[in-house]
């Protein structure tokens, strides 16, 4: 027999983790897995794209270090918008120091990420003290972890025995550590939420190594949970029809996996 699949509000009663029951509480009451990746390099512009697809997403992801104009009010008015429109902010600045490093990375320079982000990911190259350094930081605060257990680019070599070990890493860390970065279901633990970049609604490639699958394939086939898109929403000439597009199919998809 195929086993259940969970609903996300059964999912969040079964979560530990303040920042994933959040999530999951999110996208059972906004009806969406999708997730913003909001790649552009003028905060005016990103607080703007926001604001118009914010009814849309579950979580914003950024990228502080490739924004022209980063500082203390953009933080700010982010914040706004995210109690406003009800989505989580993950900062997409993929550790991948020793502990020690990170601390500094992650608490301090001119991002201060651990001030502002609920959710922030990294790479397990370093082995498990990345993530230890990322905790001491996060002691105290509502911010989860996510590992990129797998990539979305050509010949990348987060594969087999990589993948492996950072699901083990992830499961041996359920205070800090809510999910992946992947492009399929890695854990049958409910409490790990599996997130996939690299969606369009075709598939296809960009020029420099990108790979992408639709909602379907990623959520229905695969067994993701949340879609992570970025050009499919800013680069198109309506980005909120759009947004509101990537919402339909991502959930309709999920809706087909409970089905
Ligand atoms: O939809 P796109 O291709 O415009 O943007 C995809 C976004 C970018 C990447 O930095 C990020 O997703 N990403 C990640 C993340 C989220 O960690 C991992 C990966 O393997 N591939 C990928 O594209 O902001």
């Amino acid at each position: 027999v195929k086993p259940k699949v969970l609903t996300y509000a059964e999912r969040a009663s079964q979560c530990t983790h303040s920042v994933s029951r959040r999530l999951l509480k999110i996208m059972e009451q906004k009806k969406t897995n999708l997730v913003l990746s909001a790649d552009v390099t003028k905060s005016k512009e990103l607080l703007d794209l926001v604001d118009k697809t914010g009814p849309h997403i579950c979580m914003v992801k950024t990228h502080a270090d490739t924004l022209d104009d980063f500082c203390d009010d953009f933080v700010e008015k982010l914040k706004q918008l995210s109690n406003k429109h009800n989505f989580l902010i993950f900062e997409d600045r993929k550790f991948a120091d020793i502990g020690n490093t990170v601390v500094h990375q992650f608490s301090g320079g001119v991002h201060r990420i651990s001030d502002w982000a609920d959710v922030i990911n990294a790479h397990t190259v370093p082995g498990a003290g990345v993530v230890q350094g990322l905790q001491k930081v996060a002691q105290g605060k509502d911010i989860g972890c996510l590992l990129i257990a797998e990539m979305s680019s050509a010949g990348n070599l987060a594969t087999g025995d990589y993948t492996q070990v950072t699901v083990k890493i992830a499961e041996e860390n359920p205070d800090f550590v809510i999910g992946f970065i992947c492009l399929s279901k890695l854990s049958s633990n409910p409490a790990l939420l599996h997130m996939t970049p690299g969606v369009q609604l075709k598939e296809g490639q960009d020029a420099l190594g990108q790979r992408y699958l639709t909602p379907q394939e990623v959520i229905s086939n695969r067994g993701s949970d949340i879609i992570i898109v970025g050009r499919g929403i800013y680069g198109a000439s309506d980005p909120t029809e759009a947004a509101r597009q990537f919402q339909i199919a991502g959930y309709d998809a999920y809706l087909a996996r409970l089905s």
